[in-house]
């Protein structure tokens, strides 16, 4: 990812990118974005809406995803350092406001602002990464949201498409 034909389509050499035609795309975001824009069912038409929906879009990757990121490089990166233990209650606390306010936020709705949209989508993938640290579970509704999200057709046809790349046998 780091070798000058990745870093022409992505300039941090990261994935995901995107490409079509002669457009090339990278941040998750923006991909999505372009992606619901072009076909029925992630947006919503009306323009209020539609302009709600992306608005999660970004409060998922901008105010969500931030602490959540935290806490996983600290479990990765940081375990082995002299501050950790002491230092993992604070940035699972962080999680844990955001959590709060989203959780109080959502109450017993399906989807954060009516049907679902990619605003959805974006947080649902965002709260994934949570799976591992067990905090999820401290939210029911935020723990069943994700559920919902993870049993769409689409999302399953998704994943297993992602699976089969991942764990087919080495090319050559
Ligand atoms: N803000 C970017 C983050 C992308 C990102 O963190 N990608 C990770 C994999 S999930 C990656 O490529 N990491 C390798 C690296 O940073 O060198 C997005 O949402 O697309």
């Amino acid at each position: 990812m780091k070798e000058p034909a990745h870093l022409a389509l992505h300039p941090f050499g990261q994935i995901p990118t995107y490409e079509e035609g002669d457009l090339a795309l990278f941040e998750t975001g923006s991909i999505v974005l372009h992606v619901a824009e072009r076909h029925a069912g992630l947006l919503p038409r009306d323009a209020n809406a539609r302009a709600r929906a992306i608005t999660w879009m970004f409060a998922a990757v901008n105010t969500v995803e931030p602490p959540i990121l935290d806490l996983s490089a600290a479990r990765v990166m940081e375990r082995d350092k002299p501050w950790y233990e002491d230092r993992l209650p604070l940035v699972m606390d962080r999680v844990r406001g955001r959590l709060d306010q989203l959780s109080a936020r959502m109450g017993d709705a399906d989807w954060l602002d009516g049907a679902f949209s990619a605003g959805d989508l974006m947080m649902v993938s965002v709260l994934l990464r949570l799976r591992a640290s067990g905090i999820l579970d401290e939210y029911p509704n935020l723990a069943a949201y994700v559920a919902r999200g993870e049993a769409r057709p689409a999302y399953q046809r998704a994943f297993e498409a992602q699976l089969a790349v991942n764990t087919a046998p080495p090319k050559g």
